[in-house]
C-alpha cells in the first residue's frame, strides 16, 4: 500500500486522522524529527489545539525549514485545522507567536455576540462563491457538501485577496461571518475543517490529496438549495452503554435514567438491551447522524483502566465510523486496580488514542464547580476539566448535565436560578429551579444548572450536553424552558437532550431554542425513527441539514 508521512509533534487524538488515511487505501508513515521531513513525499499536518502552543512546538522542534523546503521541492502538503492557521501569517489566539507565513493573513475569533463559539458542526467549503464556477471540483471538494468544523478562531474571507496570490478559496458562513474553509495551490492542501471526521465527503478530499487529484470535474452542477450556506443543524445519536447481567456490553435506555425493565420476560429488573454498541453506532452513521455519542453510565470498577472495554468499543467505531465521537462516564482522577492513581487526563489521552474527539464529563463537573465556586470563583489549574482542555483544547471537552426540576411556589422561595414553567408542578408550583445530579441522577446537589454552566465555561469547556431527568425517556419532546434558559447563560455550544419522541420535536426544538444540536436516543434505538427520518422532516421545515453521501 502507498504511504504518507503524518507529522506526530504532539500527543493529539490524530487516530480517526489514521483511521480515515488507511480507508482511502494509504498507510501511515511517522515524522517523528525534523530530519524525518526529508522522507515524506506526501505529508499531512494535523493542527491540534491552540495556534501559539501548536506553533512553539512546531518551531521549538525544529520542523519549521525542514517544511518550507518540502513545500518548495513542489512536494504535497496538507494542513488541517489548526494545521491550516499555521501556515497563516498570525492568529488573535496568540499575538505574540508568529505564523510560517505561507497565507497573508490573520485570524480572527468569531464574534459571539450573536452566536455560539467555538463554531461545531457541519458547514460548507465552496470553492463557487470565490469565482470557481467552471464546475471543477478542487481536491473532490463539492459545493453541496458539508463538512465538519470546530474552531473558534477563523481566517475571515476577503474576495480576491487570497485569489490573486493564486490561491484557491473555499468558503464557509458562520452567522454574518464568510471564513476560509478550505485553501489549494499548486502542491499545498489546507483545510479548517476536519476531513477525517466528515464522512464520505471528507474521506473524498483526503483520497483526492493522497491521489495527487488536484482538480477534477464536478459529477453535477449543484441546486442552489443543495449549495446553501451556513451551519447545518446537528442531530446526534446516543447509546447509553453498560454491562447486562450476564457481563455483555449493551446499549440501553432508560425512562427517567432507570434502565430496567419493567414489563415481559425480563420484568423485575434486567437491564433494557437494546443492542450492540458498534454495530448500532455504524448503523446511526449510515442514517447520517452528525455525531455519535457513547456514555458509559456504570462504571467497570473490576477491570483495570487500560482494559476498559469502551476502549475497544471505540478503537472498532473509529475504523468504520468517520463522524465525531464522543465518549462519556467515568472521565476523573481515579485510583486503578493495581492501586497505581490514574489522572482525568490519563484517562482522557486512552479515549481519545483510541478514536474518541471529545471526552463528556458528568459528576467530576459538579463537584469541581462546586469547589469553584466555594474557592470564591477561582480556578484550581488541576480540575479534568482544566487539565484536558489544556491539553486538547476547550472543543475536545464536554459537561454532561444532568439537572432535574425543583418546584417551588415562587422565585423568592430559593436562592436559585429559577423559570416559570408553563407546566405546573404537583402543587400548582408555578415556578422551578434545575438542580444538578451526581452519579447517573443518584445524588441531587444544592446546586443550580446555571451555576453549574457557568463555572464550567470559565474552566475551559467547549460544549454542554444538556439532559433533562424529568423528560429522558419519555417520548414527550425537549424541554424547552431549560434549553432557552441555559443558552442565555453561556456562550458555549449546547446539545438538548432527553425527550425526543419523533422527528417533530427535532423541529420543535431548533425553532424554539436557539440550540446548536439536538441528540436523541430511545426513539432512534427501538427503531421507531431513523435519523434519516429527522432529517428529512428538518429539512421540509426549511432547517438546514446534512444529508448522508455514499462514497
Ligand atoms: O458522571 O462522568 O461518570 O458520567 C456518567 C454519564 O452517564 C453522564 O453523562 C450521565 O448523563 C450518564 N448517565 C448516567 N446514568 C444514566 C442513566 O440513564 N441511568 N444516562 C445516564 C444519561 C442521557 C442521554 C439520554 C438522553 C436522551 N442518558 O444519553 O440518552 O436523555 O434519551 P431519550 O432521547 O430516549 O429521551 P460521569
Amino acid at each position: 500500500m502507498p504511504s504518507v508521512h503524518l507529522l506526530d509533534y504532539v500527543a493529539g487524538n490524530v487516530r480517526s486522522l489514521v483511521n480515515a488515511i488507511e480507508k482511502v487505501g494509504y498507510t501511515v508513515e511517522w515524522v517523528r524529527k525534523p530530519e524525518d521531513v526529508a522522507n515524506a513525499e506526501k505529508l499531512i499536518f494535523p493542527g491540534v489545539g491552540h495556534f501559539g502552543h501548536c506553533l512553539t512546538l512546531f518551531g521549538n522542534g525544529g520542523y519549521i525549514e525542514p517544511i518550507r523546503k518540502h513545500i518548495a521541492a513542489g512536494k504535497p502538503t496538507m494542513g488541517i485545522c489548526v494545521g491550516l492557521q499555521a501556515f497563516c501569517d498570525s492568529s488573535e489566539e496568540s499575538e505574540k507567536v508568529s505564523g510560517i507565513g505561507l497565507v497573508p493573513g490573520s485570524l480572527k475569533r468569531f464574534d459571539d455576540s450573536d452566536k455560539a463559539v467555538p463554531h461545531i458542526g457541519w458547514n460548507s467549503a465552496n470553492t463557487s462563491r470565490a469565482g470557481n464556477v467552471t464546475g471543477d471540483s478542487v481536491y473532490g471538494l463539492r459545493p453541496d457538501s458539508k463538512y465538519y468544523y470546530v474552531h473558534s478562531f477563523a481566517l475571515p474571507y476577503v474576495e480576491g485577496q487570497l485569489e490573486s496570490k493564486g490561491w484557491t478559496v473555499a468558503t464557509a458562513r458562520y452567522g454574518n461571518e464568510e471564513f476560509v474553509g478550505a485553501l489549494a495551490k499548486d502542491n499545498v492542501l489546507l483545510t479548517q475543517f476536519h476531513p477525517e471526521k466528515s464522512g464520505a465527503a471528507g474521506l473524498r478530499v483526503l483520497k483526492a490529496f493522497c491521489d495527487g487529484q488536484q482538480v477534477t470535474k464536478l459529477p453535477q452542477q449543484p441546486s442552489a438549495q443543495a449549495a446553501r450556506e451556513g451551519l447545518t443543524r446537528r442531530v446526534i445519536a446516543c447509546l447509553d452503554v453498560r454491562t447486562n447481567d450476564q457481563g455483555d456490553l449493551v446499549v440501553t435506555k432508560g425512562d427517567q435514567y432507570d434502565v430496567r425493565e419493567k414489563d415481559g420476560v425480563d420484568a423485575g429488573g434486567a437491564v433494557r438491551n437494546l443492542g450492540k454498541p458498534v454495530d448500532m453506532a455504524r448503523k446511526y452513521y449510515e442514517q447520517g447522524a452528525d455525531e455519535v455519542t457513547f456514555l458509559n453510565i456504570t462504571s467497570f470498577r473490576n477491570c483495570p483502566v487500560a482494559d476498559t472495554p469502551m476502549l475497544e468499543i471505540l478503537r472498532r467505531t473509529s475504523e468504520t465510523v468517520f463522524v465525531p465521537l464522543t465518549i462519556g462516564g467515568g472521565i476523573r482522577d481515579t485510583v486503578d486496580t493495581d492501586g497505581t492513581k490514574v489522572s482525568a487526563l490519563d484517562i482522557a489521552s486512552m479515549y481519545f488514542k483510541s478514536g474518541a474527539d471529545k471526552v463528556s464529563i458528568g459528576s467530576d463537573a459538579v463537584t469541581a464547580a462546586e469547589e469553584y465556586y466555594a474557592r470564591g470563583k477561582t480556578l484550581a489549574g488541576t480540575t479534568a476539566i482544566e487539565t484536558i482542555s489544556a491539553a486538547y483544547g476547550n472543543q475536545a471537552v464536554v459537561v454532561s448535565v444532568d439537572p432535574k426540576r425543583q418546584y417551588v411556589g415562587s422565585p423568592e422561595a430559593t436562592s436559585h436560578h429559577t423559570v416559570k414553567s408553563s407546566t405546573p408542578g404537583p402543587n400548582g408550583e408555578e415556578y422551578c429551579w434545575y438542580a444538578c445530579t451526581i452519579k447517573g441522577g443518584r445524588e441531587t446537589r444544592d446546586f443550580d444548572v446555571i451555576q453549574l454552566v457557568q463555572a464550567v465555561e470559565v474552566m475551559g469547556c467547549g460544549e454542554i450536553l444538556l439532559n433533562c431527568i424529568d423528560k429522558d425517556g419519555t417520548n414527550s419532546g425537549f424541554d424547552l424552558e431549560l434549553i432557552n434558559d441555559v443558552k442565555a447563560s453561556i456562550k458555549i455550544p449546547v446539545i438538548a437532550s432527553s425527550g425526543a419522541g419523533h422527528p417533530g420535536h427535532f423541529a420543535e426544538v431548533f425553532e424554539k431554542t436557539p440550540t446548536d444540536a439536538a441528540l436523541g436516543a430511545g426513539m432512534f434505538h427501538r427503531g421507531e425513527y431513523t435519523v434519516k427520518q429527522v432529517k428529512e422532516h428538518l429539512q421540509q421545515q426549511g432547517l438546514l441539514v446534512r444529508q448522508f453521501e455514499d462514497v
